[in-house]
């Protein structure tokens, strides 16, 4: 008898370079690649997973998301981390301030937007270690500190990347049709974000809005801010024009000349400074 399949929406979350995209790769297609290429806006793959032992087993999907792991782009964060059932939150183990900004940036606004969801807390690149006696320590203080599962993966290796991601649809399993408490007032305060990250954030935010969602919209804005040259991590005033204007070039197949006009000024206002609040 077919079983009723369980959807769930896992995100990756962490400082850019810590290895998101690396561990859905290695955990979805089995495969690593040393080519680094960064996350431009989000990233949708599915995964299906069967969870317990027969009879009583249950079928997940787990819809992961990869998002841009640059600080700043609060729009697009928040995009992907509302209606987030389980998170997984990434440092890496070599660089000590991944794992800072992991506990006061990224928990927080997980904490902020979907509430205290599940998550596992993954410290990445275990290959690179030498002594693991401090780093094993360190994950257990995580664990506790933020009543999470931890554990250190490979994704180079693969050492503990199923577990990972397993372990996560393991417990988003039964919280799945219950709704998680936002904690807004445990939050830190934000930092001011670059002018034109913001500007960025909000190109590909709208972008995404005006095409009815990230899934249809994000491939699309992440084709035209590789083709502008964008650098996402210090976006450029004269990339970014040029996104504007390749992003009007593509909603001519989908809006009417006046549409396309009042998008393109209110972007361009925005890289002019204003309206960013
Ligand atoms: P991100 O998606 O979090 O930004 P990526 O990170 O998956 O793009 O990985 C960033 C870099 O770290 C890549 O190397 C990638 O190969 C490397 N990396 C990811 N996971 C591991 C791991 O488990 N072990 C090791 N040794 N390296 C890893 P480059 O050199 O291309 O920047
Ligand atoms: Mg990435």
């Amino acid at each position: 008898m077919p079983r009723d399949a369980l959807k769930a929406k896992i995100l990756l979350l962490g400082d850019g370079a810590v290895g998101k995209t690396s561990l859905i790769r290695r955990f979805v297609v089995d495969q690593y690649s040393d080519n680094y290429i960064t996350t431009i806006g989000t990233k949708i793959s599915k995964k299906d997973v069967i969870l317990g032992r027969p009879p009583h087993e249950i079928d997940v999907v787990m819809q992961i998301w990869d998002v841009l792991g640059q600080k700043g782009y609060g729009g697009v964060h928040e995009t992907a981390v509302k209606g987030a059932q389980g998170v997984l939150l990434v440092y890496d183990l070599t660089q000590e301030d991944t794992r800072r900004s992991m506990e006061e940036y990224w928990m927080p606004m997980v904490w902020r937007l979907a509430g205290r969801v599940p998550m596992v807390l993954v410290g990445n690149k275990s290959d690179l270690l030498e002594g693991r006696v401090h780093a094993h320590e360190y994950l257990y203080y995580l664990s506790q500190k933020f009543a999470a599962p931890s554990l250190m993966t490979s994704a180079k290796t693969g050492d503990r990347v199923d577990e990972a991601f397993r372990t996560l649809a393991e417990r988003v399993v039964p919280t799945s049709r219950t709704q998680a408490p936002r904690l807004e007032l445990v939050t830190p305060p934000q930092e001011p974000v670059d002018r034109l990250i913001r500007v960025a954030d909000k190109i590909m935010t709208d972008f995404c809005y005006q095409m009815g969602g990230v899934e249809t919209g994000m491939p699309i804005v992440k084709r035209q801010f590789e083709r502008s040259g964008v650098d996402v991590r210090a976006p450029s005033e004269e990339t970014l024009r040029a996104v504007i204007d390749r992003l009007a070039e593509v909603e001519r197949d989908f809006k009417t000349t006046s549409e396309i006009e009042t998008n393109r000024q209110r972007r361009t206002r925005w890289l002019g400074g204003d309206e960013l609040d």
